[in-house]
């Protein structure tokens, strides 16, 4: 199941490079129903029943086509694209994108701090103490980061209603049976008002299979409160279902600002921040790791990932576990092999080997490729083809791994500073394209040429992104 996204990922990506006049047409006739019904449902497309036109003027369906463009920052073409259609066909919430909110000017948040909730029924999928502890856990990311109190009630009023239901379950928000949407919530307000349903044709669960109970409830609960959906990628609230580890699941900056604005900030004397979503036109953003893959560039922040087509210049913010579900976040440093295709990814003293999108080997200690016991941690890793080296960058320090005899060479770590002259330490991440290694150090990056032992241009970090 959790393959599948990928799967997907690649071959449209290949598809569009092979065909791309005859698909554009194809992909327009073949999901032209499913794109009219998302639009309808969460972007409040009015249909006739009749298949639209796509030339007239101010066309309704392109116009709303752009709008659930612009809300994924995906290209605002007004076009079925691959990459549209692939965020359509992922599991999602219920709630409207746009609209809902917008059209009750304010104060769409309760206006206590105590709230009851009941769960009136329990879904097969899981033993009710799950179901209880996942639903508990849920509204104590919520209740962490403000002053609210969540209290459960088993009988009479209560504002949060938890329910699994199927398919029609009379408020006019049928669910869809296996897949699609996943749950849905009402925002606050008496009766239906907070009332949180799950879609019980899904599967739910306690573990990163598909669905995660809690990770469905903690987005629900978002709107039972208030909160709208975000286009922060990396927030609870984003409409998708979440690439996040449920087990070690920290709610992101972006939401802990979104509830605050409504209920104020946590009583704690510490106040939680949470983790941000990199933006490629950060002028300071800063990478963990970088890397090649086959002509590609991917440059690594905490538990994302950025993908580049240099040719193209179109990147991509996808989560690292979106394309390597058991490689862990905020990696220390990366290379390319060329010699065996694979990557190598290295975390504390620990590394992983990549052959493609699979995870072929490891986690195993970096011992193993002759560092010594000292070396807790590597700054940046890469491979200069022509010299048949793997350089690792410690520190004030750099070893030196020979890929032919698979063996680290004599006489090291020596010196970055002596040489690679004019490079300072420490090195944030490294890569080799064309010829050439680019070091990055905070915002800056150094094109450094292994031939003169020269910095031959100092470049912002994101130079790549295409900003
Ligand atoms: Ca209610
Ligand atoms: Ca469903
Ligand atoms: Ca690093
Ligand atoms: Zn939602
Ligand atoms: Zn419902």
């Amino acid at each position: 199941m959790l393959c599948l996204p990928l799967l997907l990922l690649l071959s449209g990506a290949a598809l569009a490079a092979a065909f791309p006049a005859a698909s554009q047409e194809d992909l327009e006739v073949k999901y032209a129903k499913l794109a009219e019904k998302y639009l309808e449902r969460f972007y409040d497309l009015k249909t006739t029943g009749k298949p639209m036109g796509r030339n007239k003027k101010n066309n309704p369906f392109v116009k709303k086509l752009q709008e659930m463009q612009q809300f994924f920052g995906l290209n605002v073409t007004g076009k079925l694209d691959h990459k549209t259609i692939r965020m359509m066909e992922k599991p999602r919430c219920g709630v409207h994108d746009i609209g809902l909110y917008s059209a009750v000017p304010k104060s769409v948040a309760w206006q206590k701090n105590d709230i009851t909730y009941k769960i009136e029924n329990f879904t097969p999928d899981m033993s009710a103490a799950d179901v209880e502890s996942s639903i508990k856990r849920a509204f104590k990311v919520w209740s962490d980061v403000t002053p609210l109190t969540f209290r459960r009630v088993y009988e009479g009023d209560c504002d949060i209603e938890i329910k699994f239901v199927t398919g029609d379950h009379k408020d006019n928000s049928p669910f869809d049976g296996p897949h699609g949407v996943l749950a849905h919530a009402f925002q606050p307000g008496p009766a239906i008002g907070g009332d949180t349903h799950f879609d019980d044709d899904e599967t739910f669960t306690t573990n990163s299979q598909l669905y995660n109970l809690f990770l469905v409830a903690a987005h629900e609960f978002g709107h039972a409160l208030g909160l709208p959906h975000s286009t922060d990628q990396g927030a609870l609230m984003y409409p998708t279902y979440p690439t996040t580890d449920p087990h070690n699941f920290q709610l992101p900056q972006d939401d802990i600002n979104a509830i605050q604005s409504l209920y104020g900030k946590s009583t704690n004397p510490v106040q939680p921040t949470g983790p941000t979503t990199p933006s490629k036109c950060d002028p300071n953003i800063v990478f963990d790791a970088a890397m090649t893959l086959r002509g590609e560039l991917f440059f690594f922040v905490n538990r994302f990932v950025l993908r580049v087509h240099p040719r193209v210049g179109e990147t991509d913010l996808l989560f690292i576990q979106e394309l390597w579900p058991s490689l862990p976040n905020d990696i220390d440093a990366v290379y390319e092999n060329p010699f065996t295709g694979e990557n190598i990814v290295f975390k504390g003293n620990k590394y992983w080997t990549l052959s493609g999108f699979d995870v072929s080997q490891g986690p195993r200690s970096i011992m193993k490729l002759g560092f010594p016991k000292n070396v807790k941690k590597i700054d940046a890793a890469v491979t200069v083809e022509h010299l048949s080296k793997t350089y690792f960058f410690v520190n004030n320090k750099y070893y030196s791994y020979d890929e032919e005899k698979q063996a680290m060479d004599k006489g090291f770590p020596r010196f970055i500073a002596k040489d690679f002259p004019g490079m300072r330490p420490k090195i944030d991440a490294a890569f080799y394209y064309q010829g050439l290694l680019y070091f990055f150090q905070g915002e800056a990056q150094y094109e450094f040429n292994t031939g003169t032992k020269r910095i031959q241009q100092v470049l912002k970090s994101n130079s790549w992104l295409g900003c």
